[in-house]
């Protein structure tokens, strides 16, 4: 029997084990932030088993239908909403919560005040959930500097005063990855203990990837270095093989093969859609954190992605996100293009 594999398997680093050992390093931290990120997987867990089960509720009757109770099932995405509104406030460490659901932000009641601002979409990727492709909950979190009522101000600030920022991925499997800063760590929900084991430490992103990922159904509308770029994708001038195209249509997918594998996402502007399609303070700003911090970079066309400073809370944004060389790639031929 070996003795020292099966020791290895049952010291399992949880995301609870993880998060109190991060804490440990900063004696000043009061473990605000650790039980925030608590709430925060409880609700990836409620919401990956709503999604685990949906398509064979669906065809009993439940989901968006009614059930055998005949109660009205809520569909998934204002489930999920709900589900993180409520494991927000009653962490009792929030202040300002902006959800992709909600027109306006929540701001929590005096008696659950807390530092934290939590921007999130609750399940991201949603042409996707009917047909059961991978989707996910995409999180950034800012901190106070009062505990007062807070105002929309306190989010519409660059993405680089995040503090931590994470997405989990409802896929083969439910992976919860995050950075509160130092490095980005995964963790793979294991259904038979419930709890969520590190399996992806310290992750870093290829500095080169093999992978193009965009909408190429967009094509005719975009501008002139988006196409150079992926025709230099597919048609590369020196001697190297072309790039392989992979596009699931769901950010937190496309992104997570993207920091395991390399390679760049693009979500750019085009002619008919002039700020691209996605959000700057719930997709843009955590993606372009993340990426960075496995040593990456995020470029809107313009500038880092998380020198962004959104004006609204719905903003949105071109992204070019991925690979250090790659998204170095398409930053030359943008300021090749404004020259
Ligand atoms: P969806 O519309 O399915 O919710 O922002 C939403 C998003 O998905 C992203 O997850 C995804 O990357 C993108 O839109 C896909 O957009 P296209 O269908 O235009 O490619």
């Amino acid at each position: 029997m070996d003795h020292q594999a099966d020791a290895q398997r049952t010291d399992l680093m949880t995301i609870t084990r993880f998060v109190l050992n991060e804490q440990s390093k900063h004696p000043e931290a009061r473990g605000d932030l650790t039980i925030l990120l608590s709430h925060i997987v409880l609700g990836c867990k409620f919401v990956c088993s709503a999604v685990n089960k949906a398509g064979l509720a669906k065809l009993i009757g439940l989901a968006g239908e009614t059930n055998v109770q005949g109660e009205e099932q809520k569909k998934l995405d204002v489930l999920s909403n709900d589900v993180f509104v409520k494991a927000l406030s009653s962490s009792g460490r929030t202040n300002v919560l902006v959800s992709e659901e909600l027109e306006e932000a929540i701001f929590v009641e005096a008696s659950h005040r807390g530092k934290y601002c939590v921007v999130f979409d609750p399940l991201d990727g949603s042409s996707n959930i009917d047909c059961g492709v991978s989707i996910g909950t995409i999180f950034g979190i800012f901190l106070l500097d009062h505990d007062n009522a807070g105002s929309n101000d306190d989010v519409l600030k660059p993405g680089s005063e995040m503090v931590a920022a994470g997405y989990c991925m409802y896929g083969s499997s439910c992976t919860l990855v995050f950075s509160t800063g130092s490095g980005v760590n995964g963790f793979t929900l294991d259904p038979s203990l419930g709890e969520f084991i590190l399996t992806h430490p310290d992750i870093k992103i290829p500095k080169k990837g093999k992978i193009y990922s965009v909408n190429e159904g967009n094509a005719k509308n975009w501008d002139e270095p988006t196409r150079l770029y992926v025709e230099n994708a597919k048609f590369p001038k020196d001697d190297s093989s072309p790039k392989s195209l992979r596009y699931i249509g769901s950010m937190v997918a496309d992104v997570h093969r993207t920091l395991l594998y390399g390679g760049i996402f693009m979500y750019p502007a085009d002619k008919k859609s002039p700020f691209g399609k996605l959000r700057v303070l719930y997709e843009v700003f955590p993606m372009s954190y993340l990426v960075e911090q496995a040593g990456g970079q995020a470029f809107t066309g313009k500038e880092r992605a998380l020198d962004l400073v959104p004006k609204h809370l719905h903003e949105r944004s071109p992204i070019f996100l991925g690979s250090y060389d790659d998204v170095e790639e398409i930053k030359k031929l943008y300021s090749a293009t404004i020259a």
